[in-house]
């Protein structure tokens, strides 16, 4: 034996898409096309972020293109990746992407799966290497559908499934199809997405909050008092909690899952709504925030999976989190 330290019989996101398929006996395996094209996106948008950091920093190319153009934005590419991607799947009628102002209809491909997505979440933090990411909710098209808004302005318990990969320092993916979460992480060298957080649970406390405090002048006295409430001891005579924002939605939602806490974007004076998309940030990380044990409101206190947009660039206010995290909110704003 040479080295008894390698373990060979990793779970790739291949092989845990083959076991999921053969468990469910209907399965034609529809659902595992959706995923692989998604995989493939997410590898595709992790090679690319890690290459223009470097094209940025020593001009491996220059800034221009053959045809003279400016090189394309992140953003821009990270679109098109994605949107590419889910045409290849052949099974995937609708995209809608942060991007893209209209709902997009893939012609030539079957009317099963409809698809909206933020290419890439956090995009203004890309040239300081901050961690950024890609946030997918899946929808089964409607009855006899051949695409349209209304296959994606539904409810969003109606999703039948959620991910989000983020780039940083490692990729990692974490996706659910309705049945608890489970995490990936990119090996780079094997080019495969590995099982590294099967069944994961998030904590159900943790004395975290994330939120973007320069916006205070402009909340609400109610949210005022209850991020107040959290920098103060607390009642049980614990210290008080502690602070943590990155200022990318992926970033901030992946350490409370693996950390427990809680991450809110509520609306304010200038921003009523707040800031996140119900379609494509707010409605996937709830998803997954559930199925791993955790809760999502909005501002309101309403459940997020029960709201459902008028359009699909609808925004939303959110608390996201641990349970006993949400409910500290929840208690907070009933009194
Ligand atoms: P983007 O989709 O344009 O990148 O904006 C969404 C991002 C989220 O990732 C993050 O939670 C939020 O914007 C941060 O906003 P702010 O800078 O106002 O705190
Ligand atoms: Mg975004």
């Amino acid at each position: 034996k040479i080295n008894t330290d390698v373990d060979t019989d990793i779970i790739t996101l291949p092989r845990f898409i083959l076991e999921n398929q053969k468990m469910h006996l209907n399965a034609k395996g529809d659902f595992s096309q959706v995923l692989n094209a998604l995989q493939f996106a997410f590898k595709f948008i992790s090679q690319t972020i890690r290459k223009a950091e470097l094209i940025n920093l020593i001009g491996i190319t220059g800034d221009m293109n053959s045809t003279g153009d400016q090189q394309k934005k992140l953003d821009v590419l990270g679109d098109e990746i994605f949107i590419n991607a889910m045409k290849s799947s052949g099974i995937i009628k609708c995209v809608v992407s942060e991007e893209q102002e209209d709902l997009i209809i893939l012609e030539g491909n079957d009317s099963k799966y409809a698809v909206c997505c933020d290419p890439i979440d956090g995009s203004s933090n890309l040239d300081a290497g901050v961690s950024v990411g890609t946030i997918v909710s899946i929808f089964k098209m409607m009855p006899d559908s051949t695409g349209a808004c209304t296959d994606v302005l539904r409810h969003g318990w109606e999703m039948c499934g959620a991910c989000y990969a983020m780039y940083g320092a490692s990729t990692h993916l974490m996706l659910t199809m309705g049945d608890g979460i489970d995490g990936f992480t990119l090996d780079n060298n094997l080019g495969e997405f590995i099982l590294t957080y099967p069944n994961l649970k998030i904590p159900d406390h943790r004395a975290i909050y994330s939120i973007n405090e320069g916006n205070t002048y402009y909340w609400t006295p109610e949210i005022k008092s209850f991020i107040q409430s959290l920098k103060e001891p607390q009642e049980d005579g614990s210290d008080p909690y502690v602070a943590r924002y990155v200022g990318s939605m992926v970033a901030d939602v992946h350490r409370t899952f693996l950390y427990g806490g809680l991450f809110s974007y509520p609306g304010d004076s200038k921003h009523p709504d707040g800031k996140l998309r119900l379609l494509y940030e707010a409605f996937p990380m709830a998803m997954l925030m559930e199925q791993a044990g955790g809760l999502a409101v909005d501002d309101k206190g309403r459940r997020i999976l029960d709201l459902k947009p008028n359009h699909i660039h609808d925004k939303t206010s959110i608390w996201i989190g641990s349970t006993n995290e949400v409910n500290k909110y929840l208690n907070h704003i009933k009194k």
